[in-house]
């Protein structure tokens, strides 16, 4: 009988007597099924099989059995029969290592109290790391899979460890947020806002001494924001698709790096913003998107403070099926990396058509918000309608730009239809970010033209545009 001979395969391989009873007792349990078992019902139509290399199990449709449990046996993820071990976690100055009797796995796969470690070849178990298609987390345990041994895009960054945030920020109190109905919420599941600015071109001269750890602290504590978006242009000068234009590739990584880490260390959260603008349809530079959203998500993994903005402002003749086509490419590849991050996708017309994403709804869609951007003086009811449309039916949407002024970023500041606005944001719980933390002489820098400072700005150093998001983020 099948069950019989591989007790008999293990109890050979077995040295240590207790170990032998304990094995015994554990594949009993196994054939008695006393365990939870999900493939119950899929276990029932087939049947166990025995290879030189130990026992796999094999479904009626002649797919194998991995990375499950069968009869209450773990199959490992290459689908081999693979036992739970006893023993104990040791620690070193090294890292832990794990000991069973006078053996300890090296370079190698053990499944611990119901989660499988990976083991490096000095025994060592391995964190936040790909082995192979197969994930291990910050704790060294298996979390996740991919398709295929070479992931959909390599990265081509290093992965950094979870930071600590401080104590009672933004980040600490609310975790890694989560889109629950139309509703941006906390990791327990409570609806939070987030509100705060967006960079200018993270390399054009009014905007990017703006970015530094004093300004984000300028703008949390003095304005209540907990959120900063990264704008990263592609096509405009200086843009990640235009050769960089007057720097470096190092260099404006190293912008964006910045960015991430002043805003991390208090513990504010940022969308990093495929700034597509002059450039229309997502599609014209995917490849370069895709290569971005992998070193991004990839380095960031470890972070909660992350939200990805894949394309700022679809324009042009581009249709919502299209943008669709680009995110089900390149939401995959972050998913990859950072299975549970917030997305949020750009819809036709600079991000206003919202309503249009209800009937065709990106394929991965868990944590996935859709963006609207208004400028008030230029986009009224008409807008308005849509997002409220699009909120009726479900879509969840995220205002990661806006103005108070005309649609050019300049002209004159409509205060009516701002308010208006400012109730439906209220009303809804939105979350925002107000364009831009610049002083260029336009009327949606945030800064005065005349105000030279780059962080600890008062009242006085704000433009009009500038005092009225002041008010609105701090509800002052
Ligand atoms: C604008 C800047 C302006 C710059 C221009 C480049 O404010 O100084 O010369 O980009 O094209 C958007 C875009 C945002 C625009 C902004 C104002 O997302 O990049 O910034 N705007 O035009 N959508 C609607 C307005």
């Amino acid at each position: 009988m099948i069950l019989k001979g591989k007790v008999k395969s293990m109890l050979v391989f077995r040295k240590s007597r207790s170990i032998r009873l304990l094995l015994a007792a554990v594949m009993m349990i196994c054939m008695l099924q006393l365990y939870p078992d999900r493939s119950e019902a899929a276990a029932a139509k087939g049947k166990w099989m025995k290879a030189d290399k130990g026992w796999w199990y094999q479904f009626s449709d002649g797919s194998y059995a991995k990375s499950e449990y069968i009869n209450g046996c773990w199959l490992n993820s290459k689908g081999w029969y693979e036992k739970e071990w006893d023993g104990t976690w040791k620690k070193n100055s090294r890292g832990w290592w794990f000991k069973a009797g006078d053996w300890y796995p090296r370079k190698q796969w053990l499944r611990i109290d119901g989660k499988s470690y990976y083991f490096d070849s000095k025994g060592y178990m391995v964190t936040n790391k790909w082995i192979g298609r197969y994930y291990v987390d910050s704790t060294g345990a298996w979390t996740k899979t991919r398709s295929s041994a070479k992931p959909l895009v390599t990265p081509a960054t290093t992965q950094l460890p979870e930071p600590t945030y401080p104590k009672g920020s933004p980040a600490a109190a609310w975790g890694k947020l989560q889109v629950k109905g139309t509703q941006l919420c906390s990791s327990a599941g409570k609806p939070v806002q987030l509100k705060g600015v967006s960079t200018f071109g993270i390399i054009w001269d009014e905007g990017r001494y703006n970015i530094n750890q004093d300004a984000f602290r300028t703008i949390q504590s003095d304005w209540g924001a907990n959120l900063v978006r990264v704008a990263v242009y592609t096509e405009e000068f200086g843009g990640y698709c235009n050769n960089y234009d007057s720097i470096t590739k190092a260099e404006l990584d190293k912008t964006i790096y910045n960015a991430v880490e002043y805003a991390t260390k208090l513990g504010m959260y940022v969308i990093l913003d495929w700034h597509i603008l002059q450039d229309g349809n997502p599609n014209t530079h995917i490849s370069e998107a895709k290569q971005f959203f992998a070193d991004l998500s990839y380095k960031y993994a470890n972070y909660d403070n992350i939200l990805y903005e894949i394309c700022n402002e679809p324009n042009g003749s581009v249709t919502w099926q299209d943008i669709k086509n680009y995110a089900d490419t390149v939401i995959p590849v972050i998913r990859e990396n950072d299975p549970e991050a917030v997305i949020i996708v750009g819809t036709p017309t600079w991000s206003q058509d919202v309503e249009l994403v209800a009937s065709n709804p990106v394929k991965q869609n868990k944590n996935v918000m859709y963006a609207l951007h208004f400028y008030a003086s230029t986009h009224k009811d008409g807008i308005r309608n849509k997002l409220k449309t699009a909120l009726a039916a479900g879509t969840p949407v995220f205002i990661t730009e806006f103005s108070i002024c005309a649609a050019d970023g300049n002209g004159s500041i409509d205060y009516t239809s701002a308010d208006a606005w400012k109730k439906l944001i209220k009303d809804n719980n939105l979350s925002y970010a107000g364009w831009s933390l610049s002083n260029k002489a336009e009327t949606s820098a945030l800064i005065r033209h005349s105000c030279s400072k780059h962080s600890g700005w008062t009242d006085s150093d704000l433009s009009d545009t500038g005092l009225w998001l002041k008010k609105l983020i701090s509800g002052k």
